[in-house]
């Protein structure tokens, strides 16, 4: 299978993240990219497609807020990373502000998500990293883009849980305007795609199906409950503690909705945090069952791209990347 992935990637490179009165290392660091390229073999670079795809999924204040804010936080004085520190939960609205910590609290909803010098050119080319694999994906049938920090928790105007730009939308928004007519969008990532579904909500040219945590012991809490469900979007909340075989069946259920909507592409949220072995996450899965998980999918027989999202236990990472990607 043909594999993206751009170096420039590299440049976001946060140190810690906020969670239980403290700050911890980053689990979304440089080391996943060592242990994912390791194990896929030899990759191709992305080409630019510029702005305009990204324009499709996000609004321009807030690319231009990603852009800029790193800088506007050492003109401000601070050093490190940027972190917000209030967000407006009660109405927010499209306030204009020229202070760095309202606009990162006006475009963020965590602490677990700081800006860098080079968070921008990072999430840039993992936007166009999805891009050219989504080619790849149409032209041979299915693709890998391994792309980093992942994007599943980004919305159209916020950032959150270690997501900026939002890889699969930007991909699934790509493939509607070069005239395919419904894509699929299955989310297998221990947490919850909250800004996916945020984002194609209520569209019927995109169905959005996720298997996760359940949100009332799990990031990100708030999203991602089975009542959210709807016309296009089916979540599927899981108890911590689940294997391949309760998890399969759910799959399952998940692809037999997603077939019925007869899309013509399929993008998966793959992240590799559902691994028993993931230091932030609480499910059972064992590095076989990605093969067996990813067989199931190809029995949807659609092309299919792979965009990767989490997945943070980086000594088995990159087999579990593997795993899955030879199950196609
Ligand atoms: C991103 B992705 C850690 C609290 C921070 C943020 C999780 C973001 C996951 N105990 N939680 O979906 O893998
Ligand atoms: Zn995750």
């Amino acid at each position: 299978m043909r594999c993206f992935w751009d170096e420039r990637q590299r440049a976001h490179a946060p140190t810690r993240e906020f969670f239980n009165g403290a700050l911890h290392p980053a689990a979304e660091h440089g080391g996943r990219v060592e242990a994912v390229l390791a194990a896929i073999g030899p990759t191709e670079a992305p080409a630019d497609h510029g702005a305009a795809p990204l324009l499709r999924v996000h609004s321009a204040e807030y690319l231009h807020f990603l852009q800029h804010a790193h800088e506007e936080w050492r003109a401000a004085g601070r050093g490190g990373d940027a972190f917000p520190y209030t967000f407006p939960v009660v109405h927010r609205r499209p306030l204009e502000f020229d202070r760095i910590d309202a606009k990162l609290g006006q475009y963020s909803y965590d602490t677990s998500t700081p800006i860098g010098e080079g968070t921008w050119e990072a999430v840039y080319w993992g936007a166009q990293t999805a891009l050219s694999a989504l080619g790849a994906a149409r032209e041979d049938g299915k693709a890998f883009a391994f792309c980093r920090p992942p994007g599943h928790h980004a919305g159209r105007d916020y950032c959150g849980g270690y997501s900026y730009i939002n890889n699969a939308a930007v991909a699934a928004e790509q493939a509607l305007a070069d005239g395919c007519r419904r894509v699929a969008i299955l989310d297998v990532d221990y947490h919850h795609g909250n800004g996916t579904q945020d984002i194609f909500a209520g569209r019927a040219d995109v169905l959005f199906a996720s298997l996760h945590a359940d949100p009332r012991t799990d990031y990100p809490f708030f999203w991602g409950h089975a009542d959210e469900s709807s016309d296009n979007i089916l979540n599927l909340p899981l108890p911590r503690g689940t294997e391949f075989a309760g998890y399969d069946e759910v799959l399952a259920r998940a692809l037999e909705w997603l077939g019925q909507g007869t899309p013509e592409l399929l993008i998966v949220s793959y992240g590799a945090d559902t691994y028993a072995g993931d230091p932030i996450s609480h499910f059972g899965l064992e590095t076989a069952d990605y093969t067996r998980m990813a067989q199931r999918i190809a029995g949807l027989r659609l092309p299919t791209l792979i965009v990767m999202e989490g997945g943070y236990a980086v000594e088995a990472l990159g087999d579990n990347v593997a795993a899955f990607l030879a199950g196609f």
